[in-house]
């Protein structure tokens, strides 16, 4: 089995360098730049915790990251059959920007299916600098995507008051035993299960620290069909805790004809018109003993 790929499945998350080569890195920094200098500084106070949460979906110049030949090739090499994307955000630590509070990304686990070896959705993280603990790397809880962990009972990722850091001694930032620090290379390539728990460091350096997460589901069409609803839904981001905002919104099916090329075959088919599967980020390790 291929080594990054056995990581994956095992670990929960693996690491592949220099997947972005320079051009595109540079492409991507300014592009993210513009997107930043845009923000408010509500957005900001609002997702302290997080740096930012800017929804991709608005910038149709990251269809070349969300498409590079490279990620393609990492498809094949993980045995990703039918990978598409739903959505994806630019995650901005400031410099003396506090940490991200420890939580996983998995919104499926009504359906046993999110108790298997089934990796339903994974994320593409794509740090633009440099990465280490000093500045904010990623840190992770390997295997916490199939087993039990009492962070697991902790509040639902994503809550507002966790996000503004009403508390910064609430232990969701701190470190926790057995915890793996991801630092990185500009350019190179984290994937994670979504079930994953995972956290980032506090940025303590001068310089903003910005990522890229792209959420693919690698195997889109062997999820159940109600899982498949929902994710169409993300896509149309609709009904997202990490995406509030009106009916107005971009979604990928807005954009330009040239963008939307580059990534058609990555695009989400339409939702099967059913009643999408529950938004439910806990999981229940009692349906997991079951499977
Ligand atoms: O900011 C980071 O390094 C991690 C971001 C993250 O946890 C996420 O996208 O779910």
């Amino acid at each position: 089995m291929d080594t990054a790929y056995q990581q994956l499945c095992e670990d929960g998350y693996c690491v592949i360098e220099q997947v972005l080569d320079e051009a595109l890195l540079s492409d991507i920094s300014l592009l993210s730049a513009e997107a930043l200098s845009a923000t408010s500084s509500e957005h900001r106070t609002q997702n302290r915790s997080q740096g930012s949460l800017i929804n991709i979906a608005d910038y149709p110049g990251y269809a070349p990251l969300i498409g590079n030949a490279k990620a393609r090739e990492v498809f094949q090499r993980l045995s990703f059959d039918d990978p598409r994307f739903s959505s994806g955000y630019l995650i901005s630590k400031p410099p003396s920007g506090p940490a991200l509070f420890w939580h996983q990304d998995w919104w499926g686990w009504d359906d046993p299916i999110s108790y298997t070896d089934e990796i339903a959705q994974v994320y593409f993280m794509y740090y633009l600098t440099d990465t280490k603990p000093e500045n904010g790397c990623l840190r992770v809880l390997p295997g916490s995507h199939r087993h039990r962990h009492v962070l697991h009972d902790a509040d639902a990722a994503h809550g507002e008051s966790l996000s503004r850091v009403d508390d910064p001694n609430d232990p969701l930032y701190g470190s926790v035993k057995d915890e793996v620090p991801v630092p990185v290379q500009a350019g190179d390539l984290v994937i994670g299960d979504a079930r994953l728990l995972h956290s980032a460091y506090a940025n303590q350096s001068d310089v903003e620290r910005s990522l890229i997460t792209l959420w693919f589901h690698p195997n889109y069409r062997r999820l159940p069909a109600a899982m498949r609803a929902r994710i169409r839904q993300i896509f149309d981001r609709r009904g997202v805790d990490t995406d509030p905002g009106g009916a107005e919104l971009t979604t990928l099916d807005d954009w330009p004809k040239a963008s939307r090329l580059q990534i058609a075959d990555l695009l989400l088919p339409p939702g099967p018109d059913i009643e999408p599967h529950a938004w439910n980020r806990t999981p229940d390790w009692d349906v997991a003993a079951l499977n």
